[in-house]
């Protein structure tokens, strides 16, 4: 080889170097028990507020409970099920998470599960929050620096399912709900048979009319926390859905989904998707995991979650580009201890920002977040796992 060439080559090389530096992930820890108010933070949200999708709220439910998960995945006894008091806390983002405003108390009191959506046609909030026996809803105006007072949200599914509804854990479009005909806890073997994922959905709203909202599609028995996405049809003036769940059956381990040909008013195909491993452990079935669409053409859904059958670790974000039909990459975002996540696609789709339980001791020993850039996850060549 010539000395220019050889130069040339060196060029080339230590720009490919400078690259995979330059796109490589930016990770921040948003949540860290004893920093704030709370020794525990758990079941985090991520959504964009603004129509450049550069402005972000992130979400953690704080607890008072001295230890958020068992260490070694120990068997949590019925009794001893975590203390859910403590309240919802959110920080904000103004540049595409790269800072984040100080954490803001949205809610003091006991919580459980909690649903955030963005209306981007009339730049609205909606916060659906289970507060002890019911959902209140909360609206925002100004991207999360102020709240309206709550309303119990007043809607119920049909008979046979319970006035005892949870808002599901993350984000929605339609807002993904958890449906019973009986108690919503896992029996001893880990299954749910009286839960049903559900979807609460309104339609556009006329002119200075208030949002109202209404039960429609139940997806199959055994499933709880879910997270829908819109897929594209051909059909015009259809809104096709798919509904990707966690699986409380009695053969727990992969992801249950759904989907309706109707904007989520029924679903018509039910599922199991076995190359979307969740785990089972001692003390937990199934997790909550997230979806949401980077682009419409090409069309590329991105879905994140702990993918070990039996610890819940190492955060993997898979990539389909067929309607999540299957699932042609997939890349392991961060290999240590892990549990739930949610996703946010940001800066012109340039970027996703994935908020996620991880940790050394348990899988929940701090709350962050990832700027993931979508080339990092589309170049999936090697796997060079971060370390917090
Ligand atoms: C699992 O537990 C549930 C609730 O306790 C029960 O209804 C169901 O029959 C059990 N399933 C198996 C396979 O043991
Ligand atoms: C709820 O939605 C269903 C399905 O779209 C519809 O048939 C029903 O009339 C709606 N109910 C209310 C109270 O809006
Ligand atoms: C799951 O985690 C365990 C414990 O770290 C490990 O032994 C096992 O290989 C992992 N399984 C997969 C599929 O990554
Ligand atoms: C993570 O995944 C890698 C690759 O599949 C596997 O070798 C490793 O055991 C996994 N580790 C854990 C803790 O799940
Ligand atoms: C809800 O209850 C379970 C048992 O706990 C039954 O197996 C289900 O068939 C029932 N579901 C509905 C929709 O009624």
């Amino acid at each position: 080889m010539k000395l220019k060439e050889m130069q040339i080559l060196i060029v080339l090389i230590s720009m490919l170097i400078f690259v995979t530096r330059a796109i490589d992930s930016q990770f921040y820890t948003v949540f860290k028990p004893h920093d704030g108010k709370y020794p525990c933070y758990r079941q985090p949200a991520i959504v964009t507020t603004n129509q450049e999708r550069t402005h972000l709220m992130v979400f953690a439910e704080g607890r008072f409970v001295t230890s958020c998960a068992p260490p070694l995945e120990n068997r949590v006894e019925r009794d001893n099920l975590p203390n859910e008091d403590g309240g919802l806390e959110m920080r904000r983002s103004e540049d595409s998470g790269s800072t984040w405003l100080s954490a803001q108390t949205v809610y003091t009191g006991n919580i459980d599960f909690y649903t955030v959506v963005w209306d981007s046609t009339s730049n609205t909030v909606y916060l659906m929050l289970q507060a002890s026996s019911s959902v209140l809803l909360f609206i925002s105006h100004d991207e999360g620096i102020t709240w309206s007072d709550p309303t119990p949200l007043n809607v119920f599914p049909p008979p046979p399912f319970s006035k005892s509804i949870k808002s599901a854990v993350g984000h929605g479009i339609e807002v993904p709900f958890v449906c019973t005909n009986g108690s919503s806890h896992t029996g001893d073997n880990g299954s749910c048979p009286s839960c049903y994922a559900c979807v609460l959905k309104s339609e556009m709203p006329e002119k200075n009319q208030n949002r109202q909202w209404n039960f429609t599609g139940i997806a199959q028995q055994y499933t709880r926390e879910s997270q829908l996405v819109q897929t594209i049809n051909m059909d015009a003036g259809t809104s096709h859905i798919y509904l990707n769940g966690r699986n409380f059956s009695p053969v727990p381990g992969h992801r249950y989904f759904a989907r309706s040909t109707n904007g989520a008013d029924q679903f018509t195909e039910f599922g199991i998707d076995s190359s979307l491993i969740e785990p089972v452990t001692k003390a937990w079935t199934g997790v909550v995991c997230s979806i949401e669409r980077i682009s419409i053409n090409p069309s590329r859904i991105l879905f994140s979650g702990p993918a070990n059958a039996t610890v819940r670790s190492n955060l993997t974000l898979r990539l389909s580009y067929d309607e999540a039909h299957s699932w042609s990459i997939s890349r392991i975002l961060y290999s240590g201890l892990s549990g739930y996540s949610d996703i946010a696609v940001v800066s012109d789709g340039k970027n996703v920002a994935l908020v996620f339980e991880n940790g050394e001791e348990t899988f929940a020993d701090r709350i962050s977040v990832a700027i993931v850039p979508v080339s990092w996850i589309e170049n999936n060549k090697k796997n060079d796992n971060k370390k917090l």
